[in-house]
């Protein structure tokens, strides 16, 4: 039979940097997720709906689990913080997004693990892999792992490590020694609350997605509220404020892998330079990311608005005059009409 550290020592073979065992068990945190999703912190991200019951326990995905191989991944490539730049007019793309894929890069290290596991155990072996892609509260799992505590801002933090990891975890019917739960360090620390452009960390350890920029720019499929259009700042895609501030994060690990290091157009790149971009050079840019999740007219949208934050000289004849098929989608030209009138609002202001 094989051990907890016979499953550790092949998954950080595989390119894991940890590894974990929780037991499958219904956690207090759990039950965090109806409160959520009842005061409507989930947004439009109807799946979380659909999903509730699934989520509350990994064994109503797999009724004879027993343990969760709870897995972390460092993506943060060695670049200055979104918070250490003052440059407006340069977009911000959230460090998750700038390598490939994680689903297709992970997913493939899972199959591999779960390979491993089925000629270790043979046919009485049962295992679902996930990662981000199922219905389970990864971060809960990873803290009852021993991966990291759920800090104030919701993320995972490793203390070695930090919380630029990636999660993901193999549910199975084996009895693997569990990990001693991860406690948690916050202490009386409230950077995260503070520094949160849109007041989206309610409190604390409670995310209202309604009000987070990663929500309001991937997630969302319409229109960006305008009470939080300002707030957005140059966030093209995702935002990363609130793990950026955080004192663990100071000094954390960084991959080396080429996987998570920033593809070509995504290392900072100027926002009048992405608006430029026709819709075939934006979808080039994307293809293989996880930022094809947002898709060019989503992204067209976000950089608009960050434009018309961006108080950029050129930036409303640019607005007006780029004649790539997306930008004639109503959301867009309504996000960048409001961009025109907030520049040109701006320079009579200034005038
Ligand atoms: C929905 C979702 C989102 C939503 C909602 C985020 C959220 N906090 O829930 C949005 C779109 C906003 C989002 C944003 C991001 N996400 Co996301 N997201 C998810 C997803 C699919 C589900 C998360 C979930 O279950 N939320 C439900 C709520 C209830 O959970 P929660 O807010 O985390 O709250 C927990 C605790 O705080 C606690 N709790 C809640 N209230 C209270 C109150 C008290 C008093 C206490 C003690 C505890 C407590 O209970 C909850 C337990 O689940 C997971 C993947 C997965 N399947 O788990 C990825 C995931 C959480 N996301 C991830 C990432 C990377 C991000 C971003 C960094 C991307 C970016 N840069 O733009 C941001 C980070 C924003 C943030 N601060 O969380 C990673 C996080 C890795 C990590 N180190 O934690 C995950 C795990 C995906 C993955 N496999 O790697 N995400
Ligand atoms: S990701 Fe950005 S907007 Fe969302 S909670 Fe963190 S700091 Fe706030
Ligand atoms: S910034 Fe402070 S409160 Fe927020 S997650 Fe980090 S340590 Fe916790």
């Amino acid at each position: 039979m094989i051990s907890a550290n016979d499953v550790k020592r092949e998954a950080l073979a595989l390119g894991f940097d940890l590894c974990g065992i929780a037991p499958a068990a219904a956690f207090p945190e759990l039950r965090y997720l109806r409160e959520w999703l009842d005061r409507g912190y989930a947004g439009e991200m109807q799946y979380m709906h659909r999903s509730v019951d699934r989520r509350s326990d990994v064994r109503h995905v797999l009724p004879s689990a027993r343990s969760v191989i709870a897995l972390g991944t460092v993506y943060n490539a060695a670049r200055p913080y979104s918070t250490e730049r003052s440059d407006p007019t340069q977009a911000e793309i959230a460090r998750y997004a700038w390598g490939d894929d994680y689903h297709a890069v992970i997913q493939e290290r899972l199959d591999r693990l779960l390979a491993w596991l089925r000629a270790a155990v043979g046919p009485s072996f049962e295992g679902r892999a996930y990662v981000d892609t199922g219905p389970v509260q990864e971060r809960v799992y990873a803290q009852y792992a021993g991966i990291g505590w759920i800090g104030k801002n919701t993320c995972v933090i490793n203390p070695a490590m930090g919380s630029w990891l990636f999660l993901a975890e193999i549910i199975c019917n084996l009895a693997l020694t569990p990990d001693a739960p991860a406690p948690d360090q916050c202490g009386t620390c409230t950077l995260c609350l503070d520094a949160c452009p849109t007041g989206a960390l309610v409190d604390a350890y409670a995310l209202d997605s309604t009000r987070c920029i990663s929500y309001l720019t991937i997630e969302l499929k319409g229109s960006i509220p305008t009470t939080h259009r300002d707030d957005i700042g140059a966030h093209a895609y995702g935002c990363d404020v609130c793990q950026e501030v955080c004192p663990w994060n100071h000094a954390p690990a960084v991959a080396s892998e080429s996987a998570w290091q920033p593809r070509d157009g995504f290392d900072t790149p100027r926002l009048l330079e992405l608006w430029r971009r026709s819709d075939d050079e934006l979808r080039a840019m994307m293809k293989g990311s996880a930022m094809t999740r947002a898709g060019v007219k989503r992204l067209r949208r976000n950089v608009a608005v960050a434009l018309g934050n961006s108080a950029e000289a050129d930036a409303a004849a640019a607005l007006v005059s780029h004649d790539s098929p997306s930008c004639a989608d109503p959301l867009v030209a309504e996000h960048v009409q409001w961009a025109v009138a907030k520049l040109r609002g701006a320079r009579h202001e200034g005038a």
